[in-house]
Protein backbone atom coordinates (compact mmCIF):
# COMPACT_ATOMS: atom_id res chain seq x y z
CA UNK A 1 0.00 0.00 0.00
CA UNK A 2 1.53 3.39 -0.65
CA UNK A 3 -0.51 6.35 0.36
CA UNK A 4 -0.31 9.73 -1.87
CA UNK A 5 -1.24 13.34 -0.32
CA UNK A 6 -2.06 15.44 -3.02
CA UNK A 7 -2.65 19.01 -3.10
CA UNK A 8 -3.76 21.07 -6.74
CA UNK A 9 -4.42 24.99 -7.24
CA UNK A 10 -2.73 25.87 -4.08
CA UNK A 11 -3.04 29.40 -5.15
CA UNK A 12 -0.73 31.47 -2.64
CA UNK A 13 -2.21 29.28 0.04
CA UNK A 14 1.78 28.79 1.70
CA UNK A 15 0.21 28.39 5.54
CA UNK A 16 -1.68 25.13 4.29
CA UNK A 17 0.85 23.91 2.20
CA UNK A 18 3.51 23.67 5.20
CA UNK A 19 3.15 19.80 6.54
CA UNK A 20 0.81 19.36 4.20
CA UNK A 21 2.25 15.97 3.45
CA UNK A 22 1.60 14.62 6.94
CA UNK A 23 0.68 10.80 7.16
CA UNK A 24 1.40 10.26 3.63
CA UNK A 25 4.40 8.03 1.62
CA UNK A 26 4.34 10.39 -1.35
CA UNK A 27 3.36 14.17 -1.77
CA UNK A 28 2.63 15.33 -5.15
CA UNK A 29 1.09 18.93 -5.65
CA UNK A 30 -0.10 19.26 -9.27
CA UNK A 31 0.30 23.08 -9.93
CA UNK A 32 -1.28 26.58 -9.82
CA UNK A 33 1.04 27.33 -7.06
CA UNK A 34 0.77 32.07 -8.11
CA UNK A 35 -2.52 33.85 -7.12
CA UNK A 36 -3.36 36.50 -9.35
CA UNK A 37 -6.77 37.19 -8.53
CA UNK A 38 -8.75 35.49 -5.42
CA UNK A 39 -12.14 35.42 -6.61
CA UNK A 40 -13.58 34.70 -2.64
CA UNK A 41 -11.13 37.43 -1.59
CA UNK A 42 -10.68 40.37 -4.18
CA UNK A 43 -8.28 41.63 -1.39
CA UNK A 44 -5.81 39.02 -2.10
CA UNK A 45 -3.59 38.54 -4.73
CA UNK A 46 -0.92 39.77 -7.18
CA UNK A 47 -3.94 42.30 -9.09
CA UNK A 48 -4.86 43.42 -5.59
CA UNK A 49 -0.99 43.73 -4.37
CA UNK A 50 -0.36 45.79 -7.97
CA UNK A 51 -3.39 47.98 -8.40
CA UNK A 52 -5.52 47.50 -5.13
CA UNK A 53 -8.43 45.69 -3.99
CA UNK A 54 -11.47 48.20 -5.62
CA UNK A 55 -9.52 47.06 -9.47
CA UNK A 56 -9.42 43.54 -8.59
CA UNK A 57 -13.15 43.15 -7.89
CA UNK A 58 -13.62 44.83 -11.11
CA UNK A 59 -11.31 43.00 -12.82
CA UNK A 60 -12.81 39.64 -11.68
CA UNK A 61 -16.71 40.69 -12.62
CA UNK A 62 -15.26 41.25 -16.23
CA UNK A 63 -14.02 38.34 -16.54
CA UNK A 64 -16.91 36.19 -14.86
CA UNK A 65 -19.18 37.68 -17.31
CA UNK A 66 -16.82 36.67 -20.00
CA UNK A 67 -16.18 40.05 -20.93
CA UNK A 68 -12.56 39.32 -21.65
CA UNK A 69 -11.90 42.58 -23.98
CA UNK A 70 -13.27 44.91 -21.04
CA UNK A 71 -10.76 43.09 -18.12
CA UNK A 72 -7.96 43.89 -20.67
CA UNK A 73 -9.00 47.19 -21.15
CA UNK A 74 -9.62 47.75 -17.56
CA UNK A 75 -6.06 46.43 -16.55
CA UNK A 76 -4.50 48.87 -19.35
CA UNK A 77 -6.23 51.36 -17.39
CA UNK A 78 -4.74 50.12 -14.19
CA UNK A 79 -1.20 50.36 -15.37
CA UNK A 80 -1.43 53.58 -16.66
CA UNK A 81 -2.84 54.87 -13.62
CA UNK A 82 -0.06 53.78 -11.94
CA UNK A 83 2.07 55.94 -14.40
CA UNK A 84 3.50 52.07 -15.92
CA UNK A 85 3.35 52.12 -19.63
CA UNK A 86 5.90 50.92 -21.13
CA UNK A 87 5.05 47.02 -21.61
CA UNK A 88 8.53 45.96 -19.88
CA UNK A 89 7.89 47.88 -17.23
CA UNK A 90 4.61 46.37 -16.61
CA UNK A 91 6.52 42.94 -17.08
CA UNK A 92 9.00 43.75 -14.85
CA UNK A 93 6.83 45.01 -12.26
CA UNK A 94 4.42 41.50 -12.37
CA UNK A 95 7.41 39.48 -12.21
CA UNK A 96 8.39 40.58 -9.05
CA UNK A 97 5.11 39.80 -7.29
CA UNK A 98 5.43 36.40 -9.33
CA UNK A 99 9.04 36.06 -7.64
CA UNK A 100 7.72 36.63 -4.46
CA UNK A 101 5.21 34.84 -4.39
CA UNK A 102 7.23 31.69 -5.76
CA UNK A 103 9.55 32.15 -3.15
CA UNK A 104 6.86 31.86 -0.12
CA UNK A 105 5.31 28.40 -2.26
CA UNK A 106 8.23 26.61 -2.70
CA UNK A 107 9.70 27.61 0.93
CA UNK A 108 6.58 26.28 1.94
CA UNK A 109 6.17 23.27 -0.50
CA UNK A 110 7.23 20.03 1.19
CA UNK A 111 9.77 17.74 0.46
CA UNK A 112 10.21 15.32 -0.88
CA UNK A 113 7.56 16.29 -3.63
CA UNK A 114 6.44 15.44 -7.09
CA UNK A 115 5.21 18.08 -8.95
CA UNK A 116 3.63 19.35 -12.02
CA UNK A 117 2.85 22.66 -13.45
CA UNK A 118 -0.65 24.29 -13.41
CA UNK A 119 -2.02 26.78 -16.15
CA UNK A 120 -1.36 29.81 -13.85
CA UNK A 121 2.60 28.73 -13.56
CA UNK A 122 5.36 29.86 -15.08
CA UNK A 123 7.62 26.61 -15.49
CA UNK A 124 10.82 28.88 -16.65
CA UNK A 125 10.69 30.54 -12.90
CA UNK A 126 10.29 27.35 -10.58
CA UNK A 127 14.09 26.66 -11.92
CA UNK A 128 15.23 29.51 -9.61
CA UNK A 129 12.83 28.25 -6.66
CA UNK A 130 12.47 24.73 -6.16
CA UNK A 131 14.08 22.90 -3.82
CA UNK A 132 16.46 20.17 -3.35
CA UNK A 133 13.40 17.44 -2.74
CA UNK A 134 11.11 18.88 -5.42
CA UNK A 135 11.34 16.85 -8.46
CA UNK A 136 9.43 18.30 -11.44
CA UNK A 137 7.78 15.69 -13.58
CA UNK A 138 5.85 16.47 -16.93
CA UNK A 139 5.08 14.34 -19.72
CA UNK A 140 6.96 11.49 -17.44
CA UNK A 141 6.34 8.58 -15.83
CA UNK A 142 8.47 7.79 -12.37
CA UNK A 143 8.27 4.45 -10.48
CA UNK A 144 6.29 4.25 -6.77
CA UNK A 145 6.78 1.36 -5.02
CA UNK A 146 6.60 -0.36 -8.00
CA UNK A 147 3.69 1.11 -9.36
CA UNK A 148 4.07 3.46 -12.68
CA UNK A 149 3.01 7.03 -12.06
CA UNK A 150 2.42 9.23 -15.23
CA UNK A 151 2.57 12.98 -15.08
CA UNK A 152 1.52 15.81 -17.41
CA UNK A 153 0.85 19.54 -16.71
CA UNK A 154 -0.15 22.88 -17.73
CA UNK A 155 -3.58 23.77 -19.77
CA UNK A 156 -5.09 24.13 -22.65
CA UNK A 157 -5.63 27.67 -24.97
CA UNK A 158 -8.21 29.46 -23.41
CA UNK A 159 -9.59 33.06 -23.76
CA UNK A 160 -8.46 33.80 -19.95
CA UNK A 161 -5.18 33.58 -21.13
CA UNK A 162 -3.46 32.03 -18.49
CA UNK A 163 0.46 31.78 -18.45
CA UNK A 164 0.75 28.20 -19.22
CA UNK A 165 -1.84 26.80 -21.66
CA UNK A 166 -0.56 24.31 -24.29
CA UNK A 167 -2.30 23.89 -28.28
CA UNK A 168 -4.22 20.53 -28.28
CA UNK A 169 -1.46 19.24 -30.18
CA UNK A 170 1.75 19.54 -28.21
CA UNK A 171 -0.85 18.67 -25.40
CA UNK A 172 -1.89 15.18 -27.02
CA UNK A 173 1.92 14.52 -27.54
CA UNK A 174 2.72 15.00 -23.77
CA UNK A 175 -0.51 12.50 -22.60
CA UNK A 176 1.01 10.34 -25.99
CA UNK A 177 4.67 9.96 -24.27
CA UNK A 178 3.61 8.55 -21.34
CA UNK A 179 2.71 4.75 -22.08
CA UNK A 180 0.19 2.78 -19.84
CA UNK A 181 0.36 3.78 -16.42
CA UNK A 182 -1.20 3.13 -13.29
CA UNK A 183 -1.80 6.02 -11.48
CA UNK A 184 -2.12 9.38 -13.73
CA UNK A 185 -1.82 12.75 -12.45
CA UNK A 186 -2.48 16.33 -14.37
CA UNK A 187 -3.49 19.63 -13.98
CA UNK A 188 -6.54 19.54 -15.94
CA UNK A 189 -9.23 17.21 -15.95
CA UNK A 190 -10.33 14.71 -18.80
CA UNK A 191 -12.80 15.93 -21.47
CA UNK A 192 -15.80 15.50 -19.87
CA UNK A 193 -18.83 17.69 -18.61
CA UNK A 194 -19.10 16.24 -14.79
CA UNK A 195 -15.79 16.85 -14.50
CA UNK A 196 -15.42 20.28 -16.29
CA UNK A 197 -18.29 22.67 -16.07
CA UNK A 198 -17.79 24.70 -12.62
CA UNK A 199 -20.80 25.41 -10.70
CA UNK A 200 -19.92 28.82 -8.85
CA UNK A 201 -18.33 30.40 -12.22
CA UNK A 202 -21.10 28.71 -14.35
CA UNK A 203 -19.06 27.57 -16.98
CA UNK A 204 -16.64 25.26 -18.46
CA UNK A 205 -12.85 25.11 -17.95
CA UNK A 206 -10.71 23.01 -20.21
CA UNK A 207 -10.54 19.16 -20.17
CA UNK A 208 -8.23 17.29 -22.87
CA UNK A 209 -9.76 15.21 -25.39
CA UNK A 210 -6.36 13.40 -25.28
CA UNK A 211 -6.29 12.79 -21.69
CA UNK A 212 -10.15 11.26 -22.31
CA UNK A 213 -8.79 9.18 -25.15
CA UNK A 214 -5.93 8.08 -23.23
CA UNK A 215 -8.05 7.06 -20.21
CA UNK A 216 -10.08 4.98 -22.28
CA UNK A 217 -7.51 3.32 -24.34
CA UNK A 218 -4.94 2.54 -21.55
CA UNK A 219 -7.49 2.77 -18.51
CA UNK A 220 -5.45 3.23 -15.34
CA UNK A 221 -6.71 2.50 -11.91
CA UNK A 222 -6.84 6.23 -10.47
CA UNK A 223 -6.86 9.55 -12.82
CA UNK A 224 -6.20 12.97 -10.47
CA UNK A 225 -6.27 15.91 -11.56
CA UNK A 226 -7.39 19.66 -10.14
CA UNK A 227 -7.98 23.09 -12.23
CA UNK A 228 -11.90 23.26 -12.02
CA UNK A 229 -12.64 24.45 -8.48
CA UNK A 230 -15.88 23.53 -7.75
CA UNK A 231 -17.23 21.02 -10.09
CA UNK A 232 -20.32 19.64 -10.89
CA UNK A 233 -18.88 15.89 -9.85
CA UNK A 234 -15.87 15.37 -7.97
CA UNK A 235 -15.62 11.94 -9.26
CA UNK A 236 -16.49 9.83 -11.81
CA UNK A 237 -15.89 6.52 -13.50
CA UNK A 238 -14.56 6.17 -16.72
CA UNK A 239 -14.68 2.34 -17.76
CA UNK A 240 -12.49 0.85 -15.11
CA UNK A 241 -10.56 4.18 -14.73
CA UNK A 242 -11.39 6.10 -11.21
CA UNK A 243 -11.15 9.34 -11.88
CA UNK A 244 -10.80 11.99 -9.28
CA UNK A 245 -10.55 16.04 -8.71
CA UNK A 246 -8.24 16.84 -5.75
CA UNK A 247 -10.07 19.62 -5.18
CA UNK A 248 -9.08 23.50 -4.83
CA UNK A 249 -6.15 23.76 -1.78
CA UNK A 250 -6.79 27.56 -1.74
CA UNK A 251 -10.32 26.90 -0.19
CA UNK A 252 -9.99 23.35 0.99
CA UNK A 253 -6.57 23.65 2.58
CA UNK A 254 -6.37 20.13 3.36
CA UNK A 255 -5.10 17.27 0.66
CA UNK A 256 -6.52 14.72 -1.15
CA UNK A 257 -5.67 11.41 0.39
CA UNK A 258 -5.21 8.22 -2.25
CA UNK A 259 -4.11 4.86 -0.87
CA UNK A 260 -3.62 2.46 -3.85
CA UNK A 261 -2.55 -1.20 -3.70
CA UNK A 262 1.05 -2.10 -4.90
CA UNK A 263 0.11 -5.78 -5.02
CA UNK A 264 -3.00 -5.74 -7.03
CA UNK A 265 -1.93 -6.65 -10.81
CA UNK A 266 -1.52 -3.41 -13.26
CA UNK A 267 -5.07 -3.12 -15.39
MN1 LIG B 1 -5.75 25.66 -13.13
Amino acid sequence: MVVFTVVSDVHGEAEALRGADAGGDVFVCLGDLILYLDYDDPGHGIYADLFGEAHARAYIEARTDGRFEDARELSAAAWAARGIIDPLDRRAAMESHIRRQYAQMFAAMPQPALMTYGNVDLPPMWEDFRQPGHRIVDAEVVEVHGLRVGFVGGGLVSPMRTPYELDLDAYAEKVAALGPVDVLFTHIPPRRAELTYDVVARRFESGSQALLDYVEEHQPRYHLFGHVHQPLQRRMRIGRTECINVGHFNARKVPYVLSVDTKEPRG
